[in-house]
């Protein structure tokens, strides 16, 4: 179940969609005709906004970010692009790497380069821009060039597209923009741009580029000629490829600004009601894309701060404003920028969460007298939200997996949620317990360490180790020592990003949550000839349940405020439990659970913590502090 929130409709078309929506039945092109011909706008922005926060809470992302065009000299003259000018054009230029660099300081976390195809540079020209700009600021992350200029790259410089996209890869490049889509469809191509690459050739680089790690954007280019047909045929087309790979960050929907195309449109400019009904759609559309933006840029910064109750939940960055007030003579335009965007998210009564190009927080700035809390991302948490449509408008849910959660409950970005054991115990003097958290009473099925060997053999072997949570290492090293007597074992971080590990090169590694649950499914690593099931280990051992993690809030935060938190994971929990192949059905299916792999899993936790769970806790902090005391 999505959501079990009632929604009223004043057109009844849109009755059995919701209900299609609620149950993860996914939406056909019909459905999407039907969304884009309603009058009840608010009605499909309600629908689209619930299908944000289920995947979002209540968060809107930004970037500090820079874009660059470095270039508007372009081999080709796509009629609906006003930018673009031939070599020798009285208003063409070329930005230097030195210039680009100049523009740069390191607040910045995204850059994002896209330009036309230049008839001379060379390739070690676009490789050094990537290299040089992560060489001179290692915290920037590089989103450049559209699946146009990497199937430009490859013809002109004789290379595959694996080739170009490895070296620049190789050279920095992190994630691609969604450009250069424009509209998948046939028609409008050789109406508008011709000499451009089309969809067969736009989803090849992109699903290349996801399998080389690459994760991407994607776009629409609408209000021009194109029907409203070929919009949502465009949205199926992006939700086939996003099954097939699962590379698309985000899906942005970039509308037409005329200019002096000549292009004759319906309407000179999208409407305001066309971009909201557009990012709507695409919400609901795009069940299995994580994000949607609203491109203030071109929707204008009004309409984008509605389209955050309208299914958006990013609006891109400082981009654009930095370069106006630049223009205007502006000494800080990044502040303000920042600032900005940020008093628009308060507005429209959601919480900014700066981001780098990967979507990872980076920093929470909760509007004054709201309550943040935090949403754990993994399944076996599911159960603890299902209520939280009922909380009053200044509690708000922003996801954090463990290990962000107890960095920023430490810098004091968020007041409340399920906190990983020992970051719980880390932050005890500004945080107080509930009776709830993340107990079970023998498997757990995801805190998996995968070993060549057995327990007593891996002294002096090297294990990596999740970066996602501490709870678990401690639970390992205490396994370790304590139960089995084994010592010197070297403890190595595994990449955030799973798909950059290498788990050759290890003698064991330890994952958790979805991570390991994903593994499973995959038969395991395969290499691994055994899997030994953490929270079994403590169990067999001491024949008591283990508390992954509690449910803290911030002891400053005011008593009813703890109330309302307490009666919402009442509710949660009373209408989860007993419920839980429905609650759980949509993330058990990305992960490749069954219903019964999903029933057994969620059946082994117990979310409220009583007198056994209490004690086994005080039980493992004792095994740690004496563990940690003959360190
Ligand atoms: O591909 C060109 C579009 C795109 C016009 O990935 C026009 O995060 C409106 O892709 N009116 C480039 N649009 C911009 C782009 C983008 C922007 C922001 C974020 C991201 C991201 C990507 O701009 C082009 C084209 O579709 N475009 N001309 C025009 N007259």
């Amino acid at each position: 179940m999505l959501s079990s929130k009632q929604l009223t409709f004043r057109d009844s078309a849109l009755v059995p969609i919701w209900q299609k929506v609620q149950q993860g039945i996914r939406l056909t092109k019909d459905d999407g005709l039907v969304l884009y011909a309603t009058n009840d706008l608010i009605g499909l922005g309600r629908m689209a906004n619930e299908v944000a926060r289920a995947k979002s809470g209540d968060t809107v992302y930004f970037v500090l970010n820079q874009k660059f065009e470095p270039t508007n000299i372009c081999v080709l003259s796509c009629k609906f692009c006003d930018f673009a000018v031939k070599q020798g054009a009285p208003d063409a230029y070329e930005q230097s790497i030195e210039d680009m660099l100049s523009k740069l300081n390191p607040d910045i976390r995204e850059v994002h380069i896209t330009m036309g195809l230049h008839p001379d540079w060379d390739w070690q020209y676009y490789v050094d821009m990537v290299r040089r700009i992560k060489e001179a600021y290692p915290l920037i992350d590089v989103k450049a060039f559209t699946a146009v200029e990497i199937d430009f790259f490859a013809k002109k410089f004789k290379k595959t597209h694996e080739q170009v996209l490895t070296e620049l890869k190789a050279a920095g490049l992190k994630t691609m923009p969604g450009g250069g889509a424009e509209v998948f469809s046939e028609r409008v191509r050789k109406l508008l741009f011709n000499q451009k690459i089309g969809a067969k050739t736009w989803f090849e680089v992109h699903k290349l580029a996801h399998k080389l790690g690459i994760q991407s954007n994607v776009t629409l280019l609408y209000g021009h000629i194109e029907t409203l047909e070929e919009r949502i045929e465009h949205m199926i087309k992006i939700r086939d490829a996003q099954d097939e790979t699962g590379g698309f960050l985000t899906f942005i929907p970039l509308a037409f600004q005329p200019g002096d195309t000549g292009i004759k449109t319906r309407n000179n400019f999208t409407s305001a009601i066309d971009d909201l009904k557009t990012i709507a759609v695409s919400r609901l559309m795009l069940d299995n894309v994580p994000h949607i933006k609203a491109y203030w840029v071109m929707l204008t910064a009004e309409v984008a701060a509605i389209a955050l109750n309208f299914g958006a939940d990013d609006m891109d960055g400082t981009v654009g404003y930095e370069r106006i007030a630049h223009d205007a003579g502006a000494t800080s335009p990044m502040m303000m920028a920042k600032e900005n965007l940020i008093s628009i998210i308060h507005e429209a009564g959601k919480v900014p969460v700066e981001r780098d190009v990967f979507y990872n927080p980076l920093a929470i700035y909760p509007a004054k007298e709201t309550t943040i809390v935090s949403k754990m991302p993994y399944l076996n948490s599911v159960p603890f939200y299902s209520g939280y449509e009922t909380f009053s408008k200044d509690l708000k849910l922003v996801p954090l997996v463990p290990r962000v959660f107890g960095r920023f409950a430490n810098e004091g970005m968020i007041d409340a949620g399920p906190m990983s054991l020992m970051d719980f115990v880390a932050n005890q003097e500004e945080f107080e317990m509930l009776d709830y958290g993340v107990a079970v009473n023998g498997k757990v099925y995801s805190v998996l360490l995968y070993s060549h060997f057995e327990w007593n053999a891996l002294s002096g072997k090297k294990i990596g180790i999740t970066a996602e949570s501490s709870t678990s290492v401690e639970l390992l090293r205490v396994l370790l020592e304590k139960k089995y007597g084994v010592k010197n074992v070297t403890f190595e971080r595994l990449h955030l990003t799973s798909s950059s590990n290498d788990y050759t090169s290890f003698d064991a590694v330890l994952l958790i949550g979805d991570e390991a649950l994903r593994r499973v499914k995959l038969g395991g690593l395969a290499q691994f000839l055994n899997v030994f099931d953490l929270a079994e280990e403590w169990y067999s051992w001491k024949k008591m349940p283990f508390v992954f993690a509690v449910w803290a809030v911030r002891r400053s935060v005011p008593t009813e405020i703890k109330n309302e938190i307490v009666a919402a994971l009442e509710r949660s929990l009373a209408s989860s439990i007993g419920n839980y192949t429905q609650l759980g059905h949509e993330h058990a299916k990305k992960l490749g659970m069954t219903k019964e792999d999903l029933l057994q899993y969620l059946n082994a936790f117990s979310y409220t913590l009583g007198e056994t769970e209490k004690a086994a806790l005080d039980e493992f902090l004792k095994e740690q502090a004496i563990l940690l005391s003959a360190e």
